[in-house]
């Protein structure tokens, strides 16, 4: 079926510890493959077969137009003298209109660009990082959401670059951390006029023990994991942002400084909270005005520089499996989420995470580590955002959203 045939992503031979298989449909990261002491893993949670992404909904795939809730209704945008009206419809209950509503990009199968069909929001400087097409390390895709889609203004054309590092030479040395390389997706964004709301993510879920043979399914709970966020966004009983914070100081299970996620775990699970990372020094504006887009544009080469004097924003990691994830973005925060919607009954797991591959037995509650990177909930709701982080983008911009995933193996205490 088209849209459900993987593309495979994979570094040169000579460091082969890191592959992605891509669906075209729902931009989906079908599944993670690293390769680490003589094991495979596959990192990210979900089905067996490709065209189950469609009940298993949201499972790592892209969200937008925007990433999650929205009341719906009519809403006034306004940006920089630019105005248009969002129509939000409802799909997760008669209040709330969730992931970009009822047909989100999620749903729909995204076009793999080549020497033919180039991309238009990556320019040459920046495809240049990415030279030898023999080595599949990297793929651009592209949607192109028509005026109204879903009730969101504008005819939108986004662009999705997903590359794969290879990792820097190292030395072997007992008890030292391994880089295994690093996974990198840009999202760039158009909209050929006014003003209309973007705000893409990907909706991943990690479980770095789930192909442990001997833990076969197990859950997130024995996994460490660090978001620099000092306050969380707090939410109505609709989970819509009300408008105010709450400090992750009064909310301890919440101050996930390198605990275990099963530390203060608040029953039933982590269920959609958005951390807001602290403040940080970073070069990649999530905004560029387009009249600075040229062929010597480029923001990739701060994103793939490895030398990189960044400091992750979030960190998971396993002592059981020894590997571990640290993540870098130009987004405001994290939603963080353990799979409590998972019903094992509805859904598959995959093979290699012990499962029959078959709907019916997929992974419980408690699972997979979502963390999904964008902006604050609903910023243009909130007067005090006006022409600032309002996660609006007119007609003079260009979006641009990356995230990079560094790979990396500790062998553990035996
Ligand atoms: C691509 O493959 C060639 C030949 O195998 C290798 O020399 C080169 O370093 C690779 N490039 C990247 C970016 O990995
Ligand atoms: C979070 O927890 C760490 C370690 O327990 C502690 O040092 C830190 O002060 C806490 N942060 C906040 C904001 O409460
Ligand atoms: C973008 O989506 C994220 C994730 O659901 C959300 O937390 C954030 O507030 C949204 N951004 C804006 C600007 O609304
Ligand atoms: C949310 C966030 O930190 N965004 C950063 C992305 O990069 C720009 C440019 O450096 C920063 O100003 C933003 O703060």
């Amino acid at each position: 079926m088209t849209g459900f045939t993987p593309v495979l992503l994979t570094l040169p031979s000579f460091t082969p510890s890191l592959a992605v298989e891509i669906l075209p449909h729902g931009l989906t990261i079908h599944r993670f493959i690293i390769q680490a002491d003589g094991r495979t893993h596959d990192i990210v949670v979900g089905p067996e077969a490709p065209e189950d992404h469609i009940t298993q909904k949201y499972t790592n795939t892209i969200i937008g137009r925007y990433a999650n809730r929205v009341p719906i209704g009519s809403h006034k945008l306004q940006r920089n003298g630019y105005e248009a009206i969002l129509v939000a419809q409802a799909n997760e209950n008669a209040r709330v209109s969730l992931h970009g509503g009822p047909i989100g990009f999620d749903s729909l199968s995204w076009t793999l660009l080549s020497a033919d069909t180039p991309p238009t929001l990556f320019s040459k400087a920046e495809l240049g990082h990415f030279p030898t097409e023999e080595n599949n390390s990297h793929a651009v895709f592209r949607l192109v959401s028509p005026d109204s889609d879903q009730g969101y203004p504008g005819e939108l054309t986004v662009e999705v670059l997903v590359a794969l590092l290879a990792p820097e030479p190292q030395v072997t040395e007992t008890g030292k951390e391994f880089d295994l390389g690093s996974l990198v997706y840009v999202y760039r964004a158009k909209v050929n006029k006014g003003v209309t709301p973007v705000n893409l993510t990907q909706h991943w879920g990690f479980n770095l023990d789930a192909s442990m043979k001997e833990r076969p399914g197990s859950n997130v709970k024995n996994h460490y994991l660090t978001l620099k966020a000092d306050r969380i966004v707090s939410r109505d009983s609709d989970s819509l942002h009300s408008g105010s914070y709450i400090s992750v100081t009064s909310a301890p299970e919440h101050n996930h400084s390198g605990k275990k996620i099963g530390d203060k775990y608040p029953e039933p699970g982590y269920a959609d909270d958005f951390y807001v990372f602290e403040s940080r020094p970073i070069d990649v504006p999530k905004r560029v005005p387009i009249s600075t887009f040229s062929d010597d544009f480029d923001l990739i080469k701060d994103i793939i520089t490895p030398s990189m004097t960044h400091s992750p924003v979030a960190r998971l990691l396993s002592d059981i499996s020894g590997l571990s994830l640290a993540f870098d973005t130009n987004q405001s925060g994290v939603m963080f989420y353990s799979n409590i919607g998972a019903v094992p009954e509805r859904d598959a797991r995959k093979k290699i995470h012990g499962g029959s591959g078959l709907k019916g037995d997929g992974l419980a509650p408690g699972t997979a580590a979502f963390l999904e990177f964008h902006d604050v909930l609903s910023a243009f709701l909130d007067p005090s955002n006006m022409d600032g982080e309002d996660g609006l983008l007119t007609q003079d911009e260009l979006y641009t959203n990356y995230v990079r995933c560094d790979v990396r193996f500790k062998a553990p205490a035996k």
